[in-house]
């Protein structure tokens, strides 16, 4: 290879961004001049990792001109900005993302090949920037696209972890949680800004300073002080339009050393501040790891909202010279109520700092911020012991009492709620030990407050929020989600869109709507073949992965049956290994039978406090030993659970699948995200009545989509009416069987009494309903069973989804929010229909 020698003559980013040239030519001597000048390596010594650090700078260059352009587009146009707060963004890796955004693929990938280096190798070594644990923090990563992509000026603010989520191994069919560590190269996307850096203060003491003529005012002297370090991240959206801004707080001491301790002798001590501080933005909290409870989350969740609000005032004064006008510039997302102390820390910086009377603040707060719910799990509503929040809060706490009196003044007086309504609104739960409830605060400081799908919000109206929803019957309304098509279509399935290209042009790309034409070519044979071919490719794919991972083959040519997500007792990976366990039998007892072959494949994360899941997880991984060992079963059935499942992962698994398994117990699931990246990539759904999938039933049809199971009302109803799973299993041969085994230790030979309690819980009071719904689950694996015999049906089902499903884009849950909640972005984007 001839070695090219770097040259300054690359014309660089300035205010007014020339426009470069995109061929081959310019970005390899970019690539080439990242290589030299940043990172001080020749092309002979520089290994792998550095030229992704070039590549990934150079494209960064690119990104910047437009990044550029877009702030100050924004700030000459004085836009109004919406700014995102969500404790987590579940990003994965950004390289492909911002190269194919900027139409950049092909040029990126001739120049690396001038040195002799893969592209497709260099992508696979950026970490996954894995600061969230599923889809809640997807969906923030998701939306921070579409954003960028539909030129809605935006900010994402959250926590720039050290450790993400966890990496999972599996050891003897166990979980084992080791710590992720995304950061040990550097991070070439991030640029940190010392210049914006806010103090944030704990504890301490509040007192009234009463001056003559003047209201008292109060004053917070927080006992401790860390500060909030600014890293941003540039998100380029589609065609390079419009770049936004993710910044990312990371905790710091004052002071990084004391130093007297440390001459003194106290080496340790000298340090212990500095630890202390940097602990609140060292790890990520595993959800579900119920009532967290740890003083540390609350003290995360203070630290990036106080950071994120200061910094949004500050700036907002920088171009307006008061703070009345906040929310026709500003509107603030609540992500869950992780940030929902914003509403009280908010009051604090309006009534406090800038003097602003209380009434005209509270105006102000409301009309910035908007809350979404993603959960009616009791458990995940956050709420925080009193002691707690005073102790660490105190002038926050004096702000929520006050808050409350209004609330609890206006429900009685001007609503007429009696007692028992009273309480359930109250933002105080006297009957725990007295508690903050995050969620009434976070809906008290909102104008709007949304639920993730339709059916989700119904329930919040029925269920968690059924006395506030009385007292303001207009806040709450839907925002059914979506998932972005450049990284769940363009990038992980480039062949299919080649493919759909090719049958309705290209106009998909900007419009994925445009998907609906399609459907005319479900019938077309020649198309249909084409569809299963490159379905067939990403199998192999998926299936080379599997090999490589876990020395196990699995036929390309048999259904792909896969359920990714976090494991829950919810989202029912239980009854999925049940009925593969019930499969299993069948097998061996008939082996004449004409089965159809099929690959069960499992991949999520349970949270390490999470005894059940984890059980969960031990179980399918002990099926999979046993079933995947027995030459009886002739490589008709396989087990897979692939470990690690990450964004990267799914980006594999996503195209791969032939059924797509979203099985929750109905009411529970919120929406579901993976659903829509299935569906959009061509599988079909075995599902419940759940979340979105509600949806997707009324956008795909019928026809397209195996729904089983009881409905979110019959659950209720089985619940109340004291429902047990044992009579349900005695009426059932197959499903006793296979629990039988399950519990007799069959898949758990030298531990019998493994699964014992696990699989008692069906015969108890089966809270998850996975006994009431087995058998119409198991007839529907049946039906699916025989349609893929009847290949060409199949396809075409497989078609109508892909083409029905451009309407589960982000970007037109983005306009939806944009439209009806934050008024903000371009007129287009708020015209949405
Ligand atoms: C949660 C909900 C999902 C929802 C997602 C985004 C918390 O994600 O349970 O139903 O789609 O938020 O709104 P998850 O379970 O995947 O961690």
């Amino acid at each position: 290879i001839a070695k090219p020698q770097a040259t300054r003559k690359v014309p660089r980013a300035t205010n007014n961004p020339l426009p470069r040239a995109n061929d081959t030519d310019t970005l390899a001597l970019e690539i080439l001049e990242k290589l030299t000048y940043s990172l001080g390596k020749t092309t002979s010594v520089a290994r792998m990792h550095d030229w992704m650090d070039a590549t990934c700078l150079a494209v960064r260059d690119r990104i910047i001109d437009h990044w550029i352009a877009s702030t100050q587009k924004v700030t000459k146009e004085h836009s109004k900005r919406v700014c995102y707060l969500s404790m987590e963004f579940l990003i994965g890796r950004l390289l492909r993302d911002a190269i194919n955004n900027l139409g950049l693929s092909e040029p990126v990938k001739q120049a690396l090949a001038r040195y002799g280096v893969d592209l497709d190798l260099v992508e696979l070594l950026e970490p996954d920037a894995a600061l969230g644990n599923g889809g809640l923090g997807r969906l923030a990563a998701c939306f921070m696209e579409s954003m960028a992509s539909t030129e809605v000026p935006a900010f994402g603010y959250g926590i720039r972890y050290v450790h993400g989520f966890f990496r999972q191994e599996i050891a003897d069919g166990a979980q084992v949680e080791l710590p992720e560590d995304w950061l040990a190269h550097g991070n070439p996307w991030e640029f940190e800004r010392r210049e914006t850096a806010y103090e944030i203060g704990f504890g301490g003491k509040v007192t009234m300073v009463e001056e003559p003529g003047r209201p008292p005012r109060y004053v917070w002297r927080p006992a401790e002080r860390v500060l909030a370090v600014a890293f941003d991240t540039p998100i380029v959206g589609w065609r390079g339009k419009h770049v936004n801004t993710l910044r990312l707080w990371s905790a710091q001491a004052l002071d990084p050393i004391l130093l007297d301790a440390f001459n003194s002798g106290d080496h340790i001590g000298a340090l212990l501040e500095s630890n202390r501080a940097e602990a609140i933005t060292r790890v990520l909290y595993p959800a579900d790891s119920h009532q967290a409870g740890q003083e540390l989350r609350l003290r995360q969740e203070f630290f990036f909202s106080s950071a994120s609000l200061q910094d949004i005032v500050r700036r907002h004064l920088q171009t307006y010279d008061s703070l009345d006008n906040l929310a026709d510039k500003v509107a603030i997302q609540l992500n869950d109520t992780h940030p929902a102390v914003s509403v009280a820390e908010l009051m604090r910086l309006l009534v406090d700092i800038h003097g602003i009377e209380w009434d005209k603040a509270w105006e102000i707060t409301q009309a910035t911020f908007s809350y979404t719910n993603h959960t009616l799990l009791p458990e995940a509503l956050e709420t925080w012991p009193i002691h707690l929040f005073e102790r660490l809060l105190p002038r926050q706490m004096q702000i929520i009492y006050a808050i409350n009196a209004d609330l609890i003044r206006h429900a009685r007086l001007d609503k007429g709620l009696d007692d028992g309504q009273i309480s359930a609104v109250s933002l105080i739960d006297e009957n725990n030990g007295r508690r903050v409830r995050m969620g009434q605060l976070a809906f008290a400081g909102s104008h709007a407050v949304n639920g993730v799908s339709a059916l989700h919000t119904e329930l919040m109206k029925e269920t968690v929020f059924r006395d506030l929803h009385r007292l303001y019957p207009e806040r709450i309304e839907n925002k059914t989600n979506g998932v972005t098509p450049r990284r769940w279509l363009f990038e992980c399935n480039p062949d299919l869109c080649k493919l759909i290209e090719e049958a309705i042009g290209p106009g998909f790309r900007d419009n994925i709507e445009l998907l609906a034409e399609l459907d005319k070519f479900a019938d077309d044979a020649s198309f249909r073949d084409k569809f299963a071919a490159v379905k067939l490719a990403n199998k192999q794919r998926l299936a080379k992965v599997v090999e490589e991972r876990l020395a196990t083959y699995v036929d390309p040519k048999a259904i792909f049956d896969i359920q990714v997500k976090r494991i829950h007792e919810y989202k029912r990976q239980f009854l999925n290994i049940i009925e593969t366990v019930a499969l299993y039998d069948q097998i061996r007892s008939s082996p004449h039978l004409d089965w159809t072959p099929r690959v069960k494949v499992f991949a999520g994360k349970a949270a390490p406090s999470y005894q059940e899941a984890k059980q969960i997880i031990h179980l399918i991984n002990d099926v999979a030993r046993v079933i995947n060992a027995d030459p009886a079963v002739r490589n008709l059935l396989k087990v897979v659970f692939i470990p690690n499942y990450n964004v990267s992962l799914a980006e594999i698994i996503m195209p791969a699948a032939d059924v797509s398994e979203q099985i929750s117990t109905a009411g529970l699931e919120a929406s579901g995200t993976g659903n829509m990246k299935f569906a959009l990539n061509g599988a079909l759904t075995i599902g419940t009545l759940d979340g979105a999938n509600v949806e997707m039933l009324e956008h795909i049809g019928a026809d397209n989509i195996f729904i089983f199971g009881l409905t979110a009302e019959e659950v209720a109803n089985a619940r109340a009416n004291g429902h047990m799973g044992q009579p349900v299993i005695e009426r059932q041969p197959l499903l006793r069987a296979a629990l039988e085994s399950i519990e007799n230790g069959v898949f758990s030979e030298n531990d019998p009494g493994r699964y014992r309690s696990l699989a008692g819980s069906l015969r108890d009071r089966d809270w998850w309903m996975i006994a009431a719904d087995f058998q119409e689950y198991w007839n529907t694996q049946r039906r699916l069973d025989e349609l893929w015999l009847d290949r060409a049906k199949w396809n075409t089902m497989a078609v109508h989804n892909t083409a029905r499903m451009g309407w589960f884009s982000s970007d037109r849950s983005i306009g939806e929010y944009a439209r009806d909640i934050w008024k903000a972005g371009p007129k287009s984007i708020q015209a949405i229909s």
